[in-house]
């Protein structure tokens, strides 16, 4: 299984680079490697997982943190559950497991990932953003696209088109970020950090 001490930080020339485009069909071993950067995510948000090993949570994840160049990212986004009494789904008896996270707003392999179109419009977490490659907080806004369309290919080589808005669009931004070498942080605006400008809705 993938743990904290596979992702490399900021610092390792990996993170600067423009990763590579894969070729399908995939090998069996990127293949495995998808699947284990998005088990990744799953113990990640398990509390009592992410305790014994050590995890910090996170909602994304590139394969260049993995120091592998590639064009490969997964993101397990958790339903955004407002009310708990929500009311439960007749076939499916509830599981014992005191976590009931089992719902995703976005869960997601995506092969060589591309923004191909985005608003004008921006948005940024009201609380800035943390990366898993990077061990110390880095206050201020992040400014991305607030909305986005993006093409993918998933395992099997198939195509696909998705329109994402406001945080699944900030978090999967970050993640094709790693796969151009850009850290949020280069998105700061450093004189200013705090002040959103007249495009920028504040989101969280
Ligand atoms: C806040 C956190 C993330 C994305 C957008 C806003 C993901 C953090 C985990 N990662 O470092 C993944 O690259
Ligand atoms: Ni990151």
């Amino acid at each position: 299984m993938i743990t904290m001490s596979d992702i490399i930080r900021e610092g390792n020339p990996t993170l600067r680079k423009e990763a590579e485009n894969l070729q399908f069909p995939l090998s069996d071993d990127i293949k495995k490697t998808a699947h284990d950067m998005m088990e990744f995510l799953i113990n990640s948000q398990d509390d009592k997982i992410a305790e014994q090993y050590g995890l910090r949570a996170g909602v994304g994840l590139a394969a260049p943190q993995l120091d592998l160049s590639i064009r490969l990212i997964a993101v397990l986004i958790p339903s955004s559950v407002e009310a708990e009494d929500m009311i439960e789904d007749d076939s499916t008896t509830k599981n014992d497991n005191h976590d009931e996270k089992q719902d995703y707003d976005l869960k997601l392999i995506m092969v060589n990932p591309r923004v191909i179109s985005h608003s004008a419009k921006k948005a940024a977490l009201a609380n800035g953003e943390g990366c898993l490659s990077v061990d110390r907080e880095v206050p201020g806004l992040v400014p991305r696209a607030k909305k986005v369309t993006i093409r993918y290919y998933d395992l099997d080589g198939n195509v696909h088109k998705l329109k994402l808005r406001d945080y699944e669009a900030i978090v999967v931004q970050h993640e094709i970020d790693h796969t151009n070498g850009i850290m949020f942080y280069d998105h700061i605006n450093e004189e200013d950090p705090f002040t959103p400008d007249d495009m920028t809705e504040l989101i969280g």
